[in-house]
């Protein structure tokens, strides 16, 4: 028989509603916990699965701290601008700004109003919102203001699908973000955030937060810091200038047999001679239709042309000839490489290739003289040779020396080099803030005047994106024309909406100050409630939206307009949810609605159910079946308190020790686990108890209470009820306290172990059955009578047989 969860959730939902029980009092909250969960696109089809278990696992956790006494805030709202709604909107035939309210209403009424969760509702985001919206242009217009934003044109990632410009984080192998086409390059003029400037910045921080280390390490990987050198390998001629190139290994210069040439590099049209003119133009009509992935895979066959042109390596003070190939790109270092086939891989298979010289400049060492001919490239250290002054030092004190000394020439300096690129922020796409921005013909390009934001995005049905490169919003002349905030003359505006990951780099700035529509960002507010202490959301975002809101908040700080330079002091990914060992989508069939699940079981059930199917950091498969044993659970649970009120044994002889003992264990155990979002673990754990407890005849109203308290993170709806009809005296059980385990209570089980030496019985020792072996040794070697016999020998072999004898064999 099932307990009566649906009137059980609708009474506790209403009556947390009623009583604001999750709006705490910003102001005057005496234990702040901020506790941030990354918001949804909300979706037609409405919260899957997957965003269910990820906010589950977050409010557990701002359940758990508000059992603990702290004053909770945790904010829900919407990322509802961007590609997803537009396409959405474009396939049904439904303006998204139609489309967006509906979706917002059925997320948050039909599903997550239903979860139990602590969402504080009055203070929900709404991206596209123009109340929110202003704040996001603001932004723009602070980063443009301090030179922080900035106007290139240059080589963009195109998605031909999307047909807009994607930032480099958002290509992924290639391919969009979104959509999965592979992306191509184009030359257009695009607004970029310098977030390169922070390279260093954004790196070294990286130790001073508590985040997953997979999403650190993705952060590491994608700042890409690289140490070397930026040489440069003078032109012939007088003042013909120089190319200069970047390499990580500035020992192996006197190896330089060519220098090549990104396709894109400026220097290839006044390096190339006439007779290359024809092979030229069509080799780099050839490599801007390659994606980058495949242009640096280093198996791929190696394709080139050479220019013609030469120029001096400045060590050799030889003549290398310049050649062009796409294996260089224009985006990394300086464009411009100095080939090294004897020790690097690409170019090794280039020189093969296009018989081009290859000259060993260091030696492995062991294997005597260098082969005259090598087979691969050595790309290790080892001994200088053919290296000028350096021959016969070790490589790596030449990586010091060489640049030094080619920097005392003037040939070029060592630098640090980051991967990481800067991020465009301009979308040819209708469904975002409009990039505030005013051109000029006689002032330039200006910012909107903070006065006149927002800059209302104009409702339109004619929104469809093109191949032309530029945003709908291009089409509407009454947008585009506007006057100079300087001159008052005639001006245009810029059409391009803002990148999606802009909206949401700041949103939880805003939710404190939700209510302020006169400044983004209450001070006061901000002030107490940032940073967040815990983030929890989808690892996928590790380069994205988590690189780009450490960015911002950094650049915010420098402004003067943030005390806090990272925006979360933790940082946990949460796992996925498979069906069947695959991952759940519509095509496959095997797509799991929340509704349905909640209907038949409770959220409660529910909400414990997806957080028992592996650990919340992996996550786990959804077997229909498996959910009964957790609604099972949940009805014993209800039916003990149901005996247990009934007899009201209040005031008996209390439980027994062991059940004493049983629940103090389990107190320890649980607090620690759910703290460290091993949810599967605390809640096995709980089910242990409840068995305990099952069997237990004198329960008192502390156990009882205390098994409440452990459960309501869990199962918060139930445990209200519980609490409530169990004579708690609070007016809520997340208000009556974590209980704290007493270690003293926990008795542990113990053995005795005899304790041989050299096979003659010497004494014996107390150790916890479950002891292992390092802590029997320690054991044997305090026990006096045992030590004695110990005493200036060595030990040569120790014998423990686990729950009975333990022998040392000394000499
Ligand atoms: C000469 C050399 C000799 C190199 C050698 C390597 C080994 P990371 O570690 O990724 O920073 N490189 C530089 N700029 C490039 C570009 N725009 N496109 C493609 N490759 C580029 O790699 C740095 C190395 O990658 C540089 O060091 C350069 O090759 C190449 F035995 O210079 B090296
Ligand atoms: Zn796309």
């Amino acid at each position: 028989m099932a307990y009566p969860f649906v009137e059980i959730e609708k009474k506790w939902q209403d009556l947390w509603d009623e009583r604001g029980a999750h709006s705490p009092d910003l102001a005057n909250a005496k234990k702040p916990f901020y506790n941030l969960m990354m918001f949804p696109y909300p979706s037609a089809e409405g919260l899957h699965v997957g965003n269910f278990f990820a906010f589950t696992g977050s409010d557990i956790h701002g359940r758990f701290r508000k059992m603990q006494g702290y004053d909770v805030f945790e904010p829900m709202g919407f990322d509802a601008f961007g590609i997803h709604s537009e396409n959405f909107a474009l396939k049904v035939g439904m303006h998204p700004s139609e489309l967006v309210p509906r979706n917002i209403k059925n997320f948050r009424d039909k599903q997550l109003k239903r979860m139990g969760a602590m969402f504080d509702w009055s203070r929900q985001i709404d991206t596209t919102h123009p109340s929110y919206y202003k704040w996001t242009q603001w932004m723009f217009v602070q980063l443009m203001k301090n030179g922080l934003a900035e106007r290139r044109t240059g080589p963009v990632n195109w998605c031909p699908s999307c047909k807009t410009v994607l930032a480099n984080e958002q290509v992924i192998d290639g391919e969009c973000e979104r959509c999965g086409t592979e992306v191509v390059q184009r030359d257009m003029a695009q607004w970029y955030f310098k977030i390169s400037n922070y390279s260093k910045r954004l790196l070294d921080n990286l130790e001073t937060i508590d985040w997953s280390p997979v999403t650190k390490h993705a952060q590491e990987v994608w700042i890409g810091k690289s140490e070397g050198a930026r040489l440069r390998f003078p032109l012939e001629g007088e003042d013909a200038g120089s190319i200069e190139v970047f390499t990580t290994r500035p020992d192996t210069v006197f190896g330089a047999t060519y220098v090549v040439l990104a396709p894109e590099h400026p220097l290839v049209a006044t390096l190339t001679t006439d007779a290359q003119q024809d092979a030229v133009a069509a080799y780099q009509k050839q490599a801007a239709k390659k994606n980058a992935r495949d242009r640096l895979d280093a198996t791929r066959e190696k394709t080139g042309v050479f220019t013609g042109g030469v120029c001096v390596n400045p060590a050799t003070q030889e003549r290398v000839p310049v050649w062009v190939s796409d294996y260089v790109l224009v985006t990394y270092g300086t464009g411009a490489i100095m080939a090294v086939p004897a020790h690097d891989e690409r170019d090794f298979a280039f020189a093969t290739k296009f018989k081009l010289p290859i000259r060993t400049v260091i030696d492995p060492g062991e294997e005597g003289t260098p082969a005259t001919k090598p087979e691969e490239a050595y790309i290790g250290e080892g001994r200088m040779v053919s290296s000028g002054d350096f021959t016969g030092t070790a490589s790596e004190s030449a990586r010091e020396e060489i640049p030094a000394w080619l920097e005392r020439e003037g040939f070029g300096e060592r630098t640090i080099q980051y991967r990481l690129h800067d991020w465009c922020v301009s979308r040819q796409r209708y469904w975002g803030p409009p990039i505030p921005v005013i051109y000029c013909e006689k002032c330039g390009a200006l910012p909107v005047p903070e006065e006149d934001l927002p800059v209302l995005l104009p409702k339109s049905d004619d929104y469809k994106p093109d191949d032309s490169g530029l945003s709908p919003l291009a089409r509407n002349a009454e947008f585009v024309k506007t006057v100079c905030p300087t001159c008052q003359g005639p001006a245009t505006r810029d059409t391009d909406v803002l990148d999606n990951f802009l909206d949401s780099a700041w949103y939880f700035l805003r939710y404190p100050s939700a209510h302020r529509d006169d400044i983004p960002m209450d001070p006061a507010l901000t002030k107490k409630w940032l940073p967040v202490d815990m983030y929890i959301g989808g690892q996928e975002h590790a380069v994205l939206h988590l690189m780009y809101t450490r960015f911002l908040c950094m650049a915010l700080y420098d402004m003067g307009h943030l005390h806090c330079e990272e925006p979360f002091k933790r940082f946990r990914a949460h796992g996925m949810i498979v069906k069947d060992g695959a991952k759940m989508s519509k095509s496959r069939g095997n797509v799991v609605n929340p509704d349905e699940f909640i209907d038949r079981f409770g959220a409660d059930t529910f909400r414990m159910y997806l957080m028992f199917l592996g650990p919340y950091t992996e996550g786990g498969d959804f077997q229909d079946e498996g959910i009964i044993g957790i609604a099972r659970f949940l009805d014993r649970t209800h039916q003990l308190f149901e005996r247990w009120n009934d007899a009201k044994k209040e005031g008996g002889a209390g439980p027994s020790r062991a059940t004493v003992s049983e629940l103090h264990r389990v107190i320890a155990k649980v607090t620690e686990d759910t703290a460290e979002l091993k949810y599967n673990t605390a809640i096995a754990t709980l089910m242990e108890l409840l068995n305990t407890l099952r069997k237990e005849e004198n329960l008192d109203r502390e156990t009882m209470h205390s098994f409440l308290s452990l459960l309501a993170p869990y199962a918060p709806h139930l445990a209200e009820e519980l609490y409530e009809t169990s004579g708690g005296e609070e007016a809520t059980v997340f208000d009556s306290g974590m209980p704290v385990a007493d270690a003293d209570m926990i008795v542990h089980e113990t053995v005795t172990l005899g304790v041989q030496v050299n096979g003659k019985m010497r004494g014996t020792i107390e150790t916890a059955s479950d002891a292992d072996e390092d802590a029997i040794r320690a054991a044997v070697q305090d026990e006096p009578n045992v030590s004695r016999h110990l005493d200036g020998k060595n030990i040569v072999k120790w014998i423990v047989i686990p729950g009975r004898i333990v022998n040392v064999i000394v000499k």
